[in-house]
């Protein structure tokens, strides 16, 4: 994401913040903690901040293990953004909402923009509720916030941290290193994906676009590509015909079953003219080349 900002509008124009010490992220830098207030403050005032993407999150698996805290970032993170983004008057504000929103009462195949929302999981909850805290900011304070939907994502840049999707990333190390992986989620488990240039373009088109053009302000379905990991394994023997795969479900099936497999973002497409460019073909060669690439240059 970073790599792609600083691409669009160049490295000074651009500040990157983690908790952790600076990972090497390709423009200014800040060492920031998302749920200490004053910190976040200073430094969107520091660099006068004018499009503002809170990405920080504990994501589904990680969520469920320790719900409170997923709560607490993920909520507590939402509510200082969008505070401090009325109060300094930022113009565009991104929050990165999930599949995981939908749970009981929807059609799992497609599931519409404005399905209801009757998550499983702690991960999803807060989710589903930071929407609907984004629409109150838009609708009482005027602030340009704007949201997806984000499936699963899949890149081979950053390692998956904390997800029920991220067996589709670990499927291609154990490939490309072991030629065998054992899977958290059944075969048939089928779930929306996306390769992580589309999510990120994705991402910087609705950022882009005109703020007339955004109709939805609890955050738009963004569907990529759905796949089993019976689906993707197959894929993968394209590229390794000797790649097996065991499969050994655990609590995360059960936060799979929750979730679609496949939505419906007719609403992106017709509002801002999204249109996803990689399909499961495309994705499993750049991920298979790119981690190949990547172990045998360690
Ligand atoms: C997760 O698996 O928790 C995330 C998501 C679908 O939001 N990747």
């Amino acid at each position: 994401m970073t790599q792609a900002l600083v691409d669009k509008y160049g490295r000074e124009r651009v500040v990157a913040t983690d908790i952790s010490d600076d990972p090497g992220f390709p423009c200014q830098y800040e060492k920031l903690d998302v749920l200490d207030r004053d910190a976040v403050k200073r430094a969107l005032q520091k660099h006068n901040v004018g499009h503002f993407y809170q990405l920080a999150a504990i994501l589904s698996a990680t969520g469920e293990k320790n719900p409170a805290l997923a709560w607490e970032v993920n909520m507590k993170g939402l509510l200082i953004a969008l505070e401090l983004s009325v109060e300094l008057e930022i113009d565009r504000l991104f929050f990165p909402s999930s599949i995981a929103v939908f749970g009981e009462g929807v059609d799992k195949n497609h599931t519409l923009q404005d399905s209801v929302l009757i998550p499983n999981s702690v991960y999803g909850i807060s989710k589903a509720a930071g929407e609907n805290w984004c629409k109150y900011y838009h609708g009482k304070y005027g602030l340009d916030v704007r949201s997806l939907r984000y499936p699963g994502v899949i890149g081979h840049e950053t390692l998956p941290g904390g997800g029920t999707t991220d067996y589709a990333v670990d499927i291609f190390y154990e490939a490309v290193k072991n030629g065998h992986y054992q899977c958290f989620l059944k075969a048939d488990a089928r779930l929306p994906m996306i390769y992580m240039d589309d999510a990120i373009r994705a991402t910087v088109e609705l950022m882009e676009a005109d703020s007339d053009k955004i109709k939805v302000r609890t955050s738009y379905n963004l569907q990529g590509i759905s796949f089993s990991p019976e689906e993707i394994a197959r894929e993968i023997q394209k590229h390794r015909p000797d790649f097996t795969v065991e499969y050994a479900p655990d609590y995360r099936q059960d936060i799979a079953d929750s979730w679609p497999g496949s939505i419906d973002d007719s609403a992106a497409q017709k509002d801002w003219g999204w249109k996803r460019e990689f399909d499961l073909a495309k994705l499993t060669r750049e991920m298979y080349v790119s981690i190949q690439n990547k172990l045998n240059h360690q």
